[in-house]
């Protein structure tokens, strides 16, 4: 059976309440799908925290915190802790989690890109919650500023706490941004690259644009990096699928995708991971446990994380 790294991004800040009763809005709920998210397959759990009442995205600390604990302490899978936040965020607020609990992994968002969710109000006629069409209609103007001042500020970082970096590339442009940093010998072995397709501002999630991505990376990274591929929405698991082929890594989970088939919600995280390694399993691959993960992406360990 060839190994994949399976990670599943459990509730993220694009989805807001309305679109989902089954997006998990409470911290204990957030945790506990993670948790059986890693029972089903997924190697590592990629977090973001969310207000208890509203379901408004949130950087707050306490509640990151209450998140990422209940987790560690009831599974071995990988942490990551999201520094993309939510579009209600400044970069101060989206990284505030790392130096605090010293995550074996955290996202960072490799360029300044139009990142825009307005499209899928016209689909909804009434909301739970005041702020979510405010929130979708801003992304009209929102730029997710990820600028050279503020990657390096998120590298140093990161290396301070010994946390390692998980790459967000939402298009060819961003591999190029990383590799000037590549190319100044200032990251670690192995380079991990998420390719993430199919946000408006970003690059569309085909498969000849995800054969593109790989081979750029292949180009600039060679034999020094790993990757894996995030598809938004009715895409997910066609490009995960093709992704891990390609001998990448798979993102599935409720912060990209809402929907287990066509016309079927699905109910947890745990859904989508179980049907991710359904596929895979016909295939003949399987998801890499948290240890070979740990292994494989040269991660510091879960005891020296701060929880
Ligand atoms: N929300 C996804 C499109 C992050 O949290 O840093 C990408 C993501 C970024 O997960
Ligand atoms: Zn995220």
């Amino acid at each position: 059976m060839e190994k994949f790294i399976l990670n599943c991004a459990v509730t993220g800040a694009i989805h807001t309440p309305t679109m989902a009763p089954y997006l998990p809005i409470k911290p204990k709920e957030i945790a506990y799908q993670a948790i059986e998210a890693a029972e089903a397959g997924a190697s590592t759990v990629h977090i973001h925290g969310r207000d208890p009442e509203t379901g408004m995205p949130t950087g707050d600390l306490n509640i990151m915190g209450e998140i990422v604990s209940t987790i560690h302490a009831n599974s071995n899978v990988v942490i990551c802790i999201t520094t993309g936040g939510g579009m209600n965020m400044t970069v101060d607020e989206r990284i505030a989690a790392v130096p605090v609990y010293k995550p074996e992994l955290a996202s960072c968002n490799l360029g300044s890109i139009n990142f825009a969710l307005f499209p899928v109000m016209n689909k909804i006629k009434e909301w739970k919650h005041e702020w979510e069409p405010a929130y979708l209609e801003g992304s009209r103007d929102f730029i997710f500023k990820n600028t050279f001042k503020d990657l390096e500020r998120i590298f140093e970082m990161m290396a301070v706490n010994g946390t390692k970096p998980e790459f967000e590339a939402y298009d060819v442009g961003h591999l190029h941004n990383l590799n000037y940093y590549f190319e100044q010998h200032q990251l670690q072995d192995p380079v991990y690259i998420q390719f993430v397709m199919g946000i408006l501002g970003g690059i569309d999630a085909t498969i000849p644009h995800l054969v593109h991505m790989k081979q750029t990376a292949d180009l600039l990274y060679g034999d020094k990096y790993l990757f894996s591929t995030i598809a938004a929405g009715r895409h997910e698991f066609a490009m995960a699928t093709t992704s891990m082929l390609l001998g990448g890594g798979a993102r599935v989970g409720l912060e990209d995708n809402l929907w287990l088939a066509k016309g079927e919600m699905a109910k947890s995280n745990a859904e989508l991971v179980e049907k991710m390694v359904r596929i895979a399993r016909e295939l003949g691959y399987g998801p890499a446990t948290p240890d070979e993960t740990r292994q494989t992406l040269k991660l510091k360990g879960r005891d020296k994380v701060n929880l």
